[in-house]
């Protein structure tokens, strides 16, 4: 059993207003691979940053549609962890726990958690990739190539925040918010590489939040976090969920 730092656990027992930021370590433990990781799978010819563009989208749309429908399937076989229902469990009252993630699989959303801010879109939804606004929620991972959209003659793409595009402007309101209204902001399975998400923790140390880091691994927060947990999120956030309910 994990043991917290005694003044963590203290400062969790005062029922501190919480936000959680996550990433892609959250979901590793469902089976879903870390973005970083995803370089050595099936895909290790291509790099997620070259398949995750609207550039390569446009050069080899097949190509893109396929790692999307790879990456769907993964996440329909998981199911969520102890993490994702942990963090769940915290964020029943959205107004003293906000939830604000980078993943774009769903596993909070089916771990229970209703209010969720995705600040790179979701896999089970796609979209017109011109400008008509088209979108649709999907089930299931689909065969073929990019279908065509139903509102004009483009093809639909799946509706993620690529690199080099702008992220939504609601979602990086809302994390914002969350960050300014919360006490202590927990960050977790996250590189802390991709921008502006990683400018998040950035600014909750300057607002002078407790900000607690949990991940195996160092990254460039860590050094500069209150409390750096360095453990699987499956075992830190239930121990963390025992101290702040009771
Ligand atoms: C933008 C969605 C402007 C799609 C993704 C230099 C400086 C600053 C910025 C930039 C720069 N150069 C380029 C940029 C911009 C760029 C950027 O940040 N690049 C980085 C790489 C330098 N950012 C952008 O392009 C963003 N847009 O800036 O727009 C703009 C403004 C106006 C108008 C037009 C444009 C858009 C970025 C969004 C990219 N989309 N995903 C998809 O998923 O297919 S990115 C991708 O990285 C992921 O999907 C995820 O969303 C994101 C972050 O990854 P992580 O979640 O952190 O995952 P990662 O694999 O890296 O790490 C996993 C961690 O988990 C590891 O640390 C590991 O140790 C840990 N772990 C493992 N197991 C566990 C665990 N932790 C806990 N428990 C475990 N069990
Ligand atoms: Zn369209």
């Amino acid at each position: 059993m994990l043991t917290l730092p005694v003044s963590l656990l203290a400062l969790l027992a005062e029922r501190p207003k919480l936000a959680i930021l996550t990433g892609a370590g959250v979901s590793a433990e469902s089976g879903v691979p870390t973005f970083r990781e995803a370089q050595h799978g099936l895909w290790a010819q291509f790099s997620p940053q070259e398949l995750a563009t609207p550039e390569a989208f446009a050069n080899n749309p097949q190509r893109v549609w396929d790692w999307y429908r790879w990456r769907r399937e993964l996440v329909q076989q998981g199911q969520p962890n102890a993490a994702h229902h942990s963090i769940a469990a915290l964020a029943v009252q959205p107004s003293q726990c906000a939830l604000v993630t980078q993943n774009v699989d769903g596993l909070l959303q089916r771990a229970g958690a209703v209010e969720v801010t995705e600040l790179h879109g979701n896999l089970w939804r796609q979209r017109c990739a011109k400008t008509c606004g088209y979108v649709e929620t999907v089930e299931q991972p689909g065969a073929g190539g990019p279908p065509p959209c139903p509102n004009c003659t483009a093809q639909l793409r799946p509706d993620v925040v690529w690199f080099g595009e702008a992220l939504p402007e609601q979602a990086l309101q809302d994390a914002m918010s969350a960050i300014t209204q919360a006490d202590m902001v927990i960050v977790a399975g996250t590189s802390n590489l991709v921008y502006p998400a990683a400018s998040l923790p950035l600014q909750a140390l300057k607002m002078g939040k407790t900000v607690v880091e949990i991940n195996p691994e160092q990254t460039p927060l860590s050094s500069q976090a209150d409390y750096f947990i360095a453990t699987p999120a499956s075992e830190a956030l239930p121990a963390m969920q025992n101290s702040w309910l009771n």
